[in-house]
């Protein structure tokens, strides 16, 4: 099968393909016991990210068990601002704690000459995923590579962490856009960096996670969610014309139109509370669909799995859709669930 009978690269090329590619935000992870064993030999998370043997491993298990379409880069999002030069630990329960990043001091400190070296095992990875893909006979299922876009990104930096509003950073685009604007500046080049990094090492796709775009009011959404994403894709399309972009701005709302006409990304990634029908009409037919199943209809299995997942496919029957969830998967997901739910999609 050549790169373009991948139908995940068919669908973001603007071909539909029916049924739909399928792969899921947040594959591999603790539902699985094969990475909960994996991960008991790495207690540090960072380290885990770190190690391309293992990340690798943990990259290939959901593909292994439920044969998806796309395989996802072990990494996260917080991997970048770690290469950068700023402060990141991972506490059991806690999620990510980072050093709070306020004044212009702390956009100063951010060394992405740093970057290249910090990053070279994830890079490590990717070549291992391709490669690993192509031994074991995946030869439907395309690499996805990923970032957080710079807004999230620079969220958890300024936070310190994760935040149910995201307050300190969304006061601080208000009160003080020169500072916001040069942390905003730094991320968006180095986004490009560690992206075109990621394609250069075999990854087939990048997306661009911006989990948190939704908190911001549509002013600031235009300057540091979409202007700064068209500014990453533009630079990526000049460097890898062939590697089509997902767009992920979780819980954009209306908003989701204007991303999609003005950031040149191939696909647009929809979270839970959208519409899929209506906001793929929204978007129209020049950019693919990404979503957008609940993920606890995924925990809870059965005639409301069913219900929730046909609903998705006949809103979408036909049109360029990639069957994903609309955030990731929840670590109670019994893996007889992600069986029965990629079967359901196959028969579609
Ligand atoms: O205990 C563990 O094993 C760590 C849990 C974990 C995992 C499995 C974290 C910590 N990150 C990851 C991997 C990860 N993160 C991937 C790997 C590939 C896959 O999808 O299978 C990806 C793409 C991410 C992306 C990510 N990290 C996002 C964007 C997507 C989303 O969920 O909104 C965000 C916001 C993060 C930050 C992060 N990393 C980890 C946690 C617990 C969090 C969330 C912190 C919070 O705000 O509460």
């Amino acid at each position: 099968m050549d790169a373009f009978s991948k139908p995940l690269l068919m669908v973001l090329n603007g071909t539909p393909v029916w049924p739909p590619p399928l792969w899921l935000m947040r594959q591999a992870g603790r539902y699985l016991p094969e990475y909960r064993a994996i991960r008991a030999e790495v207690p540090d998370f960072i380290a885990l990210c770190r190690d391309p043997v293992r990340a690798a491993e943990v990259t290939l298990q959901p593909i292994r068990r439920f044969g998806f379409d796309a395989a996802i880069l072990f990494s996260d999002i917080l991997i970048l601002p770690w290469a950068l030069g700023h402060g990141l630990a991972f506490k059991e329960g806690e999620g990510p704690v980072l050093p709070k990043l306020r004044d212009a001091a702390g956009v100063a400190a951010l060394d992405p000459a740093k970057m290249a070296s910090a990053v070279a095992p994830v890079m490590e990875t990717v070549r291992r995923v391709r490669a690993g893909l192509a031994a074991e006979g995946f030869d439907h299922t395309a690499l996805i590579g990923f970032a957080g876009a710079p807004f999230t990104v620079a969220c958890y930096m300024v936070e310190g962490g994760g935040s149910r509003d995201f307050a300190a950073t969304r006061s601080m685009a208000y009160s003080d856009p020169t500072l916001f604007g040069a942390l905003m500046d730094v991320l968006v080049e180095a986004t490009v960096g560690y992206l075109s990094a990621q394609a250069d090492a075999g990854a087939e796709v990048l997306m661009l996670f911006d989990s948190w775009a939704g908190v911001l009011a549509p002013s600031l959404f235009r300057t540091h969610v979409v202007a700064a994403t068209a500014r990453i894709v533009e630079q990526m399309k000049r460097l890898h014309p062939a590697v089509p972009v997902i767009g992920f701005p979780r819980l954009a709302g209306l908003m989701v139109a204007e991303y999609a006409a003005q950031t040149g990304v191939d696909a647009v990634g929809m979270d839970t509370g959208m519409d899929l029908t209506k906001a793929a009409s929204m978007v129209g037919e020049g950019v693919a669909v990404q979503g957008n199943l609940d993920p606890m209809a995924l925990v809870a299995g059965g005639s409301a799995l069913q219900a929730a997942t046909a609903d998705i496919l006949i809103g979408l029957r036909g049109k360029r859709l990639i069957f994903n969830l609309g955030h990731g998967i929840v670590p109670q997901t019994p893996p007889a669930h992600v069986a029965a739910l990629v079967e359901q999609v196959r028969a579609t």
